[in-house]
């Protein structure tokens, strides 16, 4: 059985997390989302309502669960679900910059791997607080989030 977690803050979830989400399901058997919740930082969603979002967007994935990863180390957490790879999507050089360092630390910390999957190109563009942004300034960002998230970013 081999099984990953993808990682993330999903402050809201958006079409590139998931496109990377679902060809993770299609190299593991199964993929465990972390929905990350770090105290000190501020969220526009609550930990509830990401976690809501996600499981909700994700629901029809084969092989696809959506759990609360709260404030823990990631290796550790990948290491008490019995997961043997964290994936990461990589839009550009600065994503590897940032992710190769914490890469090596988890696999140093539980032996946790880490898989890079390279971001589709529509979506490359794509972060969550870009679409808080534009879609708090009135812009139309239906083409980059699911449904549910954009009912939610409508509702203000
Ligand atoms: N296309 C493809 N993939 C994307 C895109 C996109 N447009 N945008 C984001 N992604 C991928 C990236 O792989 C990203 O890592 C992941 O989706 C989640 O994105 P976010 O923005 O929700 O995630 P972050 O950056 O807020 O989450 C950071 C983590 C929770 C992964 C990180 O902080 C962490 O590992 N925390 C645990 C604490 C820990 O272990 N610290 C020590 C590390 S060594």
């Amino acid at each position: 059985m081999r099984r990953a977690v993808c990682p993330g803050s999903f402050d809201p979830i958006h079409n590139g997390h998931v496109e990377v989400i679902a060809r993770a399901a299609s190299l593991f058997d199964e993929v465990i989302v972390a929905v990350s919740t770090n105290y000190a930082k501020k969220y526009r969603f609550s930990a509830e309502e990401r976690l809501a979002l996600a499981a909700e967007t994700l629901g029809s994935l084969r092989g696809v669960s959506v759990v609360p990863m709260g404030e823990g180390l990631l290796a550790e957490f990948c290491r008490d679900h019995g997961a043997s790879a964290v994936v990461k999507g990589l839009r550009s050089v600065q994503d590897y910059q940032y992710e190769l360092p914490m890469a090596v630390m988890n696999r140093q910390l539980t032996g946790v791997e880490t898989v890079f999957l390279a971001a589709e190109s529509r979506y490359t563009h794509l972060s969550s607080s870009l679409i808080k942004e534009v879609a708090a300034l009135g812009g139309d960002v239906s083409e980059y989030v699911p449904v549910a998230v954009l009912k939610q970013l409508q509702a203000g």
